[in-house]
């Protein structure tokens, strides 16, 4: 049998502005923008704020109508992104298989670790100690058998909350559960399950695997089976070796000049070469990372039929991939290559790659001898065109 630990933290960015700032302390906090930002999200409130209704993905404009006393705060993102890293470097110090899931989540897979603890109970009292003593947040965990149920522990007792679930404890625990709270149950699987008339675990569990794949296709059907008996074999997947090179940057004010956005992807670009170069790796695909003022995300991806290691392929296809995307405020923007090969693959068409790895050649050679970034192209540099 497998242990599994589910980690998150509570009211993250809410928790990251409360320390920084200890009079936040007890308040309703929003974080997400102003109070009278007309297109701003809630990315998450405080534990006061939820009393109030607010919660992730509201309108700022709603949560100031459900909290008007609230203190509303745009956010930081690279602070909180920098805390994100010290919690996650937390973890292998548990477990060396650590599954990142989020930006304040993981799983720790803890299987043969028992026996250094005296309880379950007291494993996972040690890693909420160990957080707090390292960053001074407080987290919540789950332990259980499986990804799904510890997922669920964890949320059980937010926050500052832990709970083990045992083999025995599962049935009772999972009876009265809402199939929304089923792994890959959404919105719409949601309604289709209502309309069969199952509302929760305790309505699923009469039913035979194959009516059930009848009803709602093989795949949901299958899942939502073996779930509500508390079975789930999905393995704690590490990350593994390097399989991108990728630069991305938060902005402390959203951008929408795409001149500015042309130049960071320039930038970018250069770095990434440079480490593609230094590695002696050749590239395929370009994508690129757009972090909306709302905190949406979507990435964008080319692969093209030859290698690559050279900026200047990199700027443009980042850039080509820039221009397709409706623009609004952005946040965060990142490139990121993939698809490595060791040597050049040429397109038989393409006469792309040759005279630009001499620049690059000459480049790299001047930006090793000082730092990296001592010498730049031009289109880096901020131009109003
Ligand atoms: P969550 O772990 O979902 O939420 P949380 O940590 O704020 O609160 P909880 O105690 O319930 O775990 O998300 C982690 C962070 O991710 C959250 O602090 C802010 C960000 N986030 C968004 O920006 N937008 C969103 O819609 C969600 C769900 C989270
Ligand atoms: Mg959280």
């Amino acid at each position: 049998m497998r242990t599994i630990m589910h980690v998150d933290m509570d009211a993250f960015f809410a928790a990251v502005e409360v320390l920084d700032h200890p009079e936040y302390a007890g308040k309703p906090l929003i974080i997400g923008g102003r109070k009278d930002s007309p297109r701003g999200v809630v990315s998450t409130a405080s534990y006061e704020a939820r009393k109030y209704g607010v919660h992730s993905a509201l309108p700022i404009s709603k949560a100031a109508f459900l909290c008007p006393d609230g203190i509303f705060i745009p956010g930081r993102m690279a602070r909180y992104q920098e805390m994100s890293r010290q919690v996650h470097e937390i973890f292998p110090e548990f477990s060396p298989l650590v599954e990142p899931l989020s930006i304040d989540e993981a799983f720790l897979d803890m299987s043969g670790c028992e026996h250094f603890y005296s309880s379950l109970e007291e494993m996972g009292r040690s890693l909420k100690q160990r957080i707090r003593e390292k960053t001074g947040l407080t987290a919540s965990v789950g332990i259980a058998p499986n990804k799904f149920l510890a997922k669920l522990a964890s949320d059980w007792r937010k926050p500052d909350g832990l709970l083990v679930l045992r083999p025995e404890d599962v049935e009772g625990f999972l009876i009265d559960l809402p199939v929304g709270k089923l792994w890959g149950v959404g919105q719409k699987s949601e309604a289709i399950l209502h309309k069969l008339g199952l509302h929760y675990v305790r309505d699923i569990l009469p039913h035979s695997l194959t009516w059930l794949q009848e009803k709602v296709g093989s795949a949901l059907g299958s899942q939502i089976y073996y779930l509500a008996r508390g079975i789930d074999e999905r393995p704690v997947v590490p990350e593994t070796e390097a399989q991108s090179i990728g630069h991305e940057i938060t902005f402390s004010e959203d951008q929408d000049n795409p001149s500015f956005l042309r130049q960071q992807l320039a930038q970018m670009g250069e770095k990434v070469g440079w480490r593609l170069r230094e590695q002696g790796l050749y590239a395929r695909t370009v994508s690129i990372k757009v972090r909306f003022y709302d905190f949406k995300t979507i990435t964008r991806s080319h692969t093209l039929n030859y290698s690559f290691n050279d900026d200047d392929t990199i700027f443009r296809e980042a850039l080509h991939l820039l221009e397709q995307i409706k623009l609004q405020p952005v946040r965060l923007l990142g490139v990121t290559v993939s698809n490595f090969s060791v040597g050049a693959q040429l397109s038989l068409f393409s006469s792309h790659n040759q005279p630009a790895s001499q620049v690059n050649e000459l480049m790299d050679s001047i930006n090793r001898k000082f730092s990296p970034g001592a010498i730049t192209k031009g289109r880096t540099l901020l131009t109003d065109d």
